[in-house]
């Protein structure tokens, strides 16, 4: 009984830490979840984005900061994508799992641009900086264009 006992918890813990196999209570809580996830990388990305645009002053611990946390957040909002959960009021189009292998090339790309932009954020050059946030900006447009509705 012990041995299962701790199996069981082993099997939980391991659930509970594979965000990739996310399991949620309902498909409301899904959606909620890849938005919150999307909400806090959107934030930091914008952080660092507004940098590069010369609209927030350059701190490059900032900049460091805030690109190491969206590249974290950039692996999270897949999980919320799952069967079923294209039923609740959201933007996510039906597109999204009818071309779910495209859709998931275009969160890839993205995944990739931001860990180039955390890279160059950790460097604190300005330069290179700029040219990866235009690449992210633009793996996170084109996705929007195909999946997002307006
Ligand atoms: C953002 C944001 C996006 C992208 C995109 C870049 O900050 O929310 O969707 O940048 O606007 O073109």
């Amino acid at each position: 009984m012990k041995k299962y006992t701790a199996c069981l918890l082993a099997v939980t813990a391991f659930t509970l830490a594979a965000p990739a196999s996310a399991q949620f209570a309902k498909a409301e809580d899904a959606v909620k979840y890849r938005q919150s996830a999307m909400f806090v990388m959107q934030q930091n990305f914008g952080r660092v984005a507004g940098m590069a645009a010369g609209k927030i002053p350059f701190d490059a611990k900032v900049a460091g900061d805030s690109a190491a946390v969206a590249e974290f957040m950039s692996k999270l909002p897949w999980a919320g994508f799952g069967p079923g959960t294209d039923k609740p009021e959201s933007k996510a189009k039906p597109e999204i799992w009818a071309n779910k292998a495209k859709f998931d090339d275009n969160a890839r790309k993205m995944e990739a641009e931001m860990a180039k932009l955390a890279v160059a954020a950790k460097s604190g050059n300005l330069d290179s900086i700029k040219v990866a946030v235009s690449a992210t900006g633009g793996a996170c447009k084109s996705c929007h264009d195909d999946f997002r509705a307006k």
